[in-house]
């Protein structure tokens, strides 16, 4: 029996389903996914085993991604170069597109240099629940005809189509090796990151223009009790006074909306009762300072 354990890299623009589809493979909400493009920052570990044929099952530690777009900020900066970093240490990447913008101008930077990045580049186009049929296969020979890739896939990440071939696929293309996490371990995100993530899910649903851009959340406090619950409080930090009024809301409405949601998924997550606290503090420049880029992963020290 060998034992087969990889890297597969989900790449792409922001908004094409990396997050969701991840989640899919995974069968649990790991990285948090809505309808803003740039939501996820950081780099997310989730492994499935995978049975194969004569083997072992085999590892896939699935890396969700920051998608790649123009940056700005030294945060855009910091969450394009972890991208890459994630591309050149997998095993296999997934170029993921969106089955609806796919010939777009954004794919085919990504696309280019993938190649050059990765060491097994395939290509997968997401979203089929949202187009006809016949448009798909012109789109997928068009991709391959600018880059070719070794496989091709074509799934939906919301109705699972498509995405039991692709782990299939996946399981025989890991290199043989040991496996690399514990078996009772699934992800490299602790659960103190996981309520701070899932908290910024809910800032990102329910605020608009720049404030989810502008926002970071990070866990400040975690307490175990007696009870069986925990007890966390999380600090969301803005760049400026107006968009803390906006998170508070009126008479504190939409803060308290917020943590209500985000209260619900950690416990749901954790799997068992959660009490979370939630305050607002304004941190102009955080998005620049390197220090802080730090101590929120996204920056190596
Ligand atoms: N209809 C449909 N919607 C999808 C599918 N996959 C993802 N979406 C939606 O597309 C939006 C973006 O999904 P995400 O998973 O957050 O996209 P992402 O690529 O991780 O985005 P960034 O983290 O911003 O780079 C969400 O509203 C998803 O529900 C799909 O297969 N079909
Ligand atoms: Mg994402």
């Amino acid at each position: 029996m060998t034992s087969r354990s990889g890297l597969v890299a989900l790449i792409g623009a922001p908004n094409a389903g990396k997050s969701t589809l991840f989640n899919r493979l995974l069968g649990a909400r790991l990285s948090i996914a809505t309808p803003k493009a740039q939501t996820t920052r950081l780099r997310i570990h989730g492994v499935v085993l995978q049975p194969t044929e004569g083997d072992d099952s085999a590892e896939i530690v699935l890396m969700d991604l920051p998608g790649i777009f123009g940056p700005r900020r030294r945060l855009d900066r910091a969450m394009l170069s972890a991208a890459w970093k994630g591309a050149a240490e997998s095993d296999v990447a997934l170029l993921i597109v969106d089955a609806r913008t796919g010939g777009a101008a954004t794919v085919g930077p990504i696309a280019r240099r993938l190649a050059e990045t990765a060491r097994e580049p395939w290509l997968v186009l997401n979203k089929i629940d949202l187009v006809a049929r016949p448009s798909l296969l012109p789109l997928a020979a068009a991709l391959n005809a600018q880059h070719p890739f070794r496989r091709t896939f074509m799934v939906s990440a919301t109705s699972g189509d498509g995405t039991a071939d692709l782990l299939a696929a996946l399981a025989p293309a890991m290199p043989e090796g040991p496996h690399l996490y514990p078996p009772d371990q699934v992800s490299n995100l602790s659960e103190r990151w996981l309520a701070a993530e899932l908290v910024r899910e809910q800032v990102f649903l329910q605020s608009h223009d720049e404030v989810p851009y502008d926002s970071t959340v990070e866990t400040e406090s975690w307490e175990e009790r007696k009870d069986g619950s925990v007890r966390i409080s999380a600090v969301i930090t803005v760049a400026r006074e107006g968009q803390k009024a906006i998170l508070i809301g009126a008479g504190g409405a939409r803060i308290r909306a917020i943590g209500m949601r985000a209260r619900a998924l950690i416990a749901e997550a954790l799997g068992r009762p959660v009490h979370l606290s939630l305050r607002v503090e304004i941190g102009a420049g955080w998005d620049e300072d390197r220090r802080r880029l730090t101590t929120l992963g996204l920056e190596d020290p």
